[in-house]
């Protein structure tokens, strides 16, 4: 079913839009890109348009299949049934191998001053300089339609349209990576992926075939420290940092290189679930974070990072206790401080989720003038994996044609037909040196990419470098620069996981390799497990040298509390018939001037009326969105209303989670009831994340109310296992 495109001016819904130059570093302002104006070409718009065949046949009946007599027989040459038909029968594509569930969104990256010293890469070629991006964010190991919110990775994938071609920086919000040697990665997604004899589980590492490769694989150990932190459940794709996770090279006009580490940080503030949260959410709202960003955008809150680069030579990378181009190690801030170089904003939705979130293909070896690889082993095997995955996944070597992949830059060169080829490569000559074509597309010389000359004078080997085989400094350095709440978060996360291993000798395995971490948290995870504390696992290195910093405060994820207050933040108050009317709309106008988003919720949907008789509606029921969705919880005032909620099992629940889950709940005159009724002891004053008011001051306790939620989570009250 086509209707007109866009690019005949005709029906484009978005011909009115401000849409930038096409070129990067033009005239783009924040708002607008340069892709996404480039995309018009192929959007389409149906509105007042008869439906068609694809090959553009005005449809006259879509009910019915043309038959010999109203009972016959179908008929064969009802070729509009059969279009339709075949075009239904091949609407899917292979999902990814990992990766597959993923949500994005297109922007700009804004450079905040020129690093021409370092490099020549396009996007920092000036101060000011706005270069469109599309950015996919993911879990790993889950199937397309899988939750959101299981404990994983996520991939943090940002596509640069630069004006010298498209720059893919493929990460993750984990800057490690299990494994140092890209030999290892089919043996790694294999474990964690669902066991191939009865297809379970999906999209969780907690059985036995991960725990098993993991716990054989010190390697590992880093990256697990930061899975089975609260990193692993992230409160939303919006709040959490991005790594580049490998060691790139910069190389400057001069062809003189530096290395670097690529970090993005959300204005947002990194913030995390709680397990049980997270688990919940799973089953009331599997899109979590899909809706999440999607919202956001939708409403104007456009989600803001800034990049970082760590930059560092040659010389300074051999001093380092580890080995740069060793993906289970960081580099210290304390070691390499952050430059701060741009920012990235997200300030538009795709049109169509299988157009540009399926179909966008980020490769690794999609790299500019100006940024190169540095020889790390898990990024050569990268390299190659990536352009050759999409062949399967797109159906062929023209992916780059699909408007989503295409870059802004102009394509010029030989390659010409294969599945699929849109270009209509013009003349007889797809060759070079040619004369006929007077030597056209030219080759660039160093204007052109040129790769960094890299000295290398060795013998041909399988192996690994020295400094490769210390497995633990960095897992101890994690885990001793948390705070206490982190700790107790990931001892109890290798519990639960380690809890659905079946094989007692793995679990004994994993916790005796934890022992090398820290002899606390091994203690801690074997007493969870109902085992002795076993021997620590012998290590590949004992001679190794000491790290540099035994403590970073940068990776505690209270390191980034945000600058954006409780905007989008989620606020559920539950009304009821004879809701104090007065106090809600008080307090509803500050809440939303501060950029939360309100949610009345009631026992059903639609309008309930308050105590002096203005009606209010409840845009959400108990049923439909259960406490554990919201950030922060309002209990009403009013007698027949807090009495009517007091009857509502849900009620308990609600109040019950919000309490559970550290969030902040605000109880105003009668509606404090509710809080005893959930067991929560009224005299509870060491709690600032529970507020208490006469629904008279519901304007005046406002701002503190605000200033809880900012807070986001009031650990003081996290217990394990939970009170009554
Ligand atoms: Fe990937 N990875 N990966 N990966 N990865 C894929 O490419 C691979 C690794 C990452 O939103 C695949 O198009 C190998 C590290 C992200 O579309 C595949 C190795 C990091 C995404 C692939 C790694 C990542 C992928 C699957 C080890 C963090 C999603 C579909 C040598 C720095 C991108 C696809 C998107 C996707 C291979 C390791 C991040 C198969 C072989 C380390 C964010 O090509």
């Amino acid at each position: 079913m086509t209707a007109k495109p866009a690019s005949n001016g005709l029906t484009a819904s978005t011909a009115t839009e401000e849409t930038g130059t096409g070129k990067t570093g033009g005239a783009a302002r924040p708002g607008t890109n340069a892709t996404v104006a480039s995309l018009d070409r192929v959007r389409v718009d149906a509105s007042d348009q008869p439906l068609t065949t694809n090959q553009g046949v005005a449809i006259g009946d879509n009910q019915n299949t043309l038959k010999a007599g109203l009972r016959g027989p179908s008929l064969l040459e009802d070729f509009i049934l059969r279009e339709k038909i075949t075009h239904f029968d091949h609407e899917r594509i292979p999902e990814r191998i990992v990766h597959a569930r993923g949500s994005a969104a297109h922007g700009y990256f804004e450079a905040y001053d020129a690093m021409t010293k370092v490099t020549r890469a396009a996007p920092f070629a000036k101060k000011g300089k706005i270069t469109p991006v599309f950015a996919r964010f993911s879990t790993v190991a889950g199937e397309r339609g899988s939750k959101d919110t299981a404990r994983d990775a996520r991939g943090f994938a940002v596509k640069f349209y630069t004006d010298e071609g498209n720059w893919d920086l493929v990460g993750n919000n984990i800057p490690v990576f299990f494994i140092q040697d890209a030999m290892k990665f089919p043996d790694l997604v294999h474990a964690v992926k669902p066991e191939p004899h009865h297809g379970m589980p999906q999209a969780a590492s907690a059985h036995d075939t991960f725990w098993d490769f993991v716990s054989l694989m010190p390697e590992s150990t880093h990256m697990l420290m930061w899975v089975m932190s609260d990193r692993g459940i992230p409160r939303s794709y919006r709040m959490m940092q991005g790594f580049g996770v490998h060691t790139f090279r910069l190389v400057n006009d001069q062809g003189e290189s530096v290395f670097c580490k690529f970090h993005w940080k959300p204005l947002q503030g990194t913030h995390s679930l709680v397990w049980d949260e997270a688990v919940k959410i799973s089953g009331a709202d599997p899109d979590y974070h899909r809706r999440d960003l999607w919202e956001a955008i939708e409403s104007g809150e456009f989600p803001e990072w800034e990049l970082g680069l760590q930059i560092f030579t040659e010389e300074q990378a051999e001093a380092f206790s580890f080995d740069v181009l060793d993906s289970t190690k960081i580099i210290p801030e304390e070691l390499v401080p952050l430059t701060p170089v741009g920012r990235m904003v997200l300030n538009r939705n795709p049109d169509n989720f299988f157009a540009e979130t399926e179909q966008v293909a980020f490769c690794t070896a999609h790299v500019i003038p100006g940024i190169d690889f540095s020889n790390d082993p898990l990024l050569a095997g990268r390299i190659h994996s990536y352009t050759d995955t999409q062949i399967t996944r797109l159906g062929g070597p023209n992916f780059h044609e699909i408007p989503i992949n295409s870059p802004i830059a102009p394509v010029q060169n030989n390659q010409r037909d294969g599945m699929h080829r849109q270009a209509l490569n013009r003349g007889r000559v797809a060759y070079e040196p040619n004369s006929l074509a007077g030597g056209c597309p030219f080759q660039a010389g160093t204007a052109g990419f040129v790769s960094f000359p890299d000295a290398n004078a060795e013998d041909k080997v399988r192996g690994k470098p020295e400094k490769f085989a210390e497995h633990y400094a960095q897992a101890t350095l994690f885990y001793n620069s948390q705070t206490d709440v982190e700790k107790a978060h990931i001892a109890a996360a290798f519990r639960f996981e380690l809890s659905k291993v079946g094989v007692p000798a793995i679990r004994e395995r994993m916790v005796s390799s934890l022992v090398n971490v820290s002899v606390e948290l091994a203690t801690e995870v074997a007493t969870g497990l109902g085992i002795d504390l076993p021997a620590a696992m012998p290590k590949a290195s004992n001679d190794s040298q000491p790290p540099e910093v035994t403590t970073s405060p940068a990776l505690s994820l209270m390191a980034l509390p945000g600058k954006t207050g409780i905007r989008t933040r989620q606020i559920a108050v539950l009304v009821e018939e004879g809701v104090h009317h007065a106090s809600l709309v008080d307090l509803d106008g500050a809440l939303i001037g501060a950029g939360a988003v309100v949610h009345f919720v009631g026992p059903r949907v639609g309008m309930f009326a308050g105590d002096s008789g203005e009606k209010l509606a409840a845009d959400k029921s108990m049923e439909n969105a259960p406490g554990f969705l919201f950030d922060a919880l309002v209990l009403p005032d009013g007698s027949e209303a807090v009495q009517a909620l007091a009857a509502n099992g849900h009620t308990v629940e609600f109040v019950k989670d919000q309490f559970r889950h550290c969030k902040t709940i605000l109880a105003l005159g009668a509606g404090q009831q509710l809080l005893e009724m959930a067991g929560i002891d009224p005299t509870r004053e060491e709690d600032e994340g529970i507020l208490r008011a006469k629904s008279a001051n519901a304007a005046k306790i406002a701002a503190a109310f605000i200033k809880a939620i900012a807070a986001h989570r009031h650990f003081s009250r996290d217990s394990d296992p939970p009170v009554k």
